[in-house]
């Protein structure tokens, strides 16, 4: 019996580690342009799939990245710069050298609707680097992915204006979202250790 209530805790707490997490942003502006953004991430080692839908945007592309500040008190304004721990030069999504912020561009098209989705290996919505509690922010101008002369180039993308933001929140609900990653789900050889290793504990306890 002893055995059965600590494998069932133990198999409790690996299915709770085991559970993706799923962030939402509400994206508003002062110029007519709404939409939202799910991030979602299985574990910590694993990419976040970001799905994106923006309505009221001009035509063509416009820089999109993750500013280190949730404040909207100024609107947009008050997000702060790219969200950069590293303290390193802005670049393109697949660059080797960028911001954690950097996701490039979306695109709109002619009726000014950008929907698009998919992976980065940098964003995480686990441990000390999480982007949950900062901002998405889509700007006025394409972001040039820091590869022209522009004296902004290597800093902000030269990407304009901030036309629509929001705070990237939790939407699937799971604990310690500030977790570290090695407090987290890392794959399915340490939950298997873990769960011998108790029922090896649990067979002691009942001797
Ligand atoms: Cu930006
Ligand atoms: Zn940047």
């Amino acid at each position: 019996m002893k055995v059965l209530i600590a494998l069932s805790a133990v198999l409790c707490v690996v299915l709770a580690k085991d559970q993706p997490r799923k962030a939402i942003v509400y994206l508003q502006g002062t110029s007519g342009v709404t939409g939202n953004v799910t991030i979602s991430q299985s574990s910590c080692t694993e990419p976040v799939f970001i799905e994106i839908n923006v309505v009221g945007l001009t035509p063509g592309k416009h820089g999109f990245h993750i500013h280190e500040k949730g404040d909207l008190t100024d609107g947009c304004a008050s997000t702060g710069g790219h969200y950069n721990p590293d303290k390193v030069s802005h670049g393109a999504p697949n660059d080797q050298v960028r911001h954690v912020g950097d996701l490039g561009n979306i695109a709109a098209d002619e009726n000014g609707i950008a929907k698009t989705s998919y992976s980065d290996t940098v964003v995480s919505l686990y441990g000390a680097r999480s982007v949950l509690g900062r901002a998405i922010v889509i700007h006025a101008e394409v972001d040039d992915l820091g590869k022209t002369n522009h004296p902004d180039s290597l800093k902000t993308g030269n990407a304009g204006g901030r036309v629509a933001c929001g705070v990237i929140g939790i939407l699937a609900p799971f604990d310690e979202p500030y977790g570290d990653c090695s407090s987290g789900q890392q794959g399915l050889l340490p939950a298997v250790i873990t769960i011998v290793a108790s029922i090896l504990a649990a067979r002691l306890l009942v001797v």
